[in-house]
């Protein structure tokens, strides 16, 4: 098998990134991911200094493979996080929901590759003007926190803009969204949704039942109005916000509405009250699998979907 300049960078078996999912991507989900292959990425969220140790610390007992952490920009605790990755040994360090522009090398400087989610062809410029060593680009589809432009306008319009590999998030779920990812240009891509419903995931059976079930039509973006939009299954609580914004409640007010609400879904169970984030390709996952089982279909069945596509464009020759 001949390796892509991401799996040499990487040192994974295949270019596949499992999401840093706040509340969910713990040592269990993230050290499966690595050992079948993929890169497995602990999510620190808005967890303090000590969580992230104790997570790194276990997931390294659980696999010798690559291993990431997600840092979270809005964090409270941003500065003893970057302090505990800085003082690990992972080997990955992706950031969401802000610029890392002032942190790249400082984290670099520690012996760490720095891939900075973003949603936006400018910030991805700059970062890699900044020497970021990859760029996430995540669609609207995805789950969490989001921008505002779709995974297949954002892919194509970037790999044309920058150097350094380009891994496609949001609305990614199965081989097909892969092969599509890989012919817009990405070199790898990171999957959220398809691995909330793993065995390997400690997210709660309540949220898991409401992905299983859920159906393309099943996620709705609140927080439009504050700057922070995020993308989860809709309930109770997206209601209740989207028509409080709509009665233009002021920002501070529909902040205290949306706060904790994330851990209240993942560790309570609450999918009404909590905020049970996911993404729009949740309507495609439909049975709870190991983590290793998800990472050999996603890669057994690309063969298929090649041969049908070049069978399905055979009206070009
Ligand atoms: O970060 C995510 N998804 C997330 S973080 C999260 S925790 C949270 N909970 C409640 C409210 C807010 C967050 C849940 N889901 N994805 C990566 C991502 N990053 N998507 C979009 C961005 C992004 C947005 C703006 C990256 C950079 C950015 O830059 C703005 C700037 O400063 O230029």
């Amino acid at each position: 098998m001949t390796k892509n300049s991401l799996t040499n960078l990487l040192g994974v078996k295949y270019p596949i990134f499992q999401g840093g999912m706040a509340w969910v991507s713990d040592a269990s989900l993230a050290s499966a991911v690595s050992e079948a292959g993929g890169l497995g990425i602990i999510a620190a969220g808005n967890a303090p200094g000590e969580w992230l140790y104790n997570e790194i610390k276990k997931a390294q007992q659980l696999t010798n493979k690559p291993l990431g952490v997600n840092i979270m920009l809005l964090s409270p605790h941003i500065n003893e996080i970057i302090d505990v990755v800085q003082n690990s040994s992972v080997d990955v360090v992706v950031t969401g929901a802000g610029n890392p522009g002032p942190y790249i090398k400082s984290i670099q400087n520690s012996n760490k590759l720095v891939i900075p989610v973003v949603s936006s062809i400018a910030l991805a410029k700059r970062l890699q003007d900044k020497g970021a060593d990859a760029i996430i680009a995540e669609g609207m589809e995805a789950g969490g926190h989001i921008g505002s432009v779709t995974t297949m306008a954002l892919i194509p319009q970037l790999v044309d803009q920058v150097s350094i590999p380009v891994i496609a998030a949001g609305g990614i779920g199965d081989s097909r969204g892969i092969v599509a990812a890989f012919a817009l240009g990405a070199s790898g891509v990171q999957l959220g949704t398809r691995f909330l419903v793993a065995k390997e995931c400690n997210v709660h059976t309540n949220y898991k039942q409401k992905v299983l079930s859920a159906t393309e039509r099943s996620t709705v973006i609140t927080g439009e109005s504050t700057g922070h939009p995020v993308r989860t299954l809709k309930n109770r609580l997206a209601r209740e916000y989207n028509k409080l914004e709509k009665k233009g409640v002021s920002k501070q007010d529909l902040e205290a509405l949306g706060s904790g609400k994330l851990r209240l879904a993942v560790i309570e169970g609450d999918v009404d009250f909590g905020s049970p984030m996911a993404g729009q390709i949740a309507g495609l996952v439909n049975c709870e699998q190991t983590v290793n089982e998800i990472i050999q279909e996603l890669i057994n069945d690309i063969p298929n979907i090649l041969i049908s596509t070049e069978e399905k464009l055979k009206w070009q020759k």
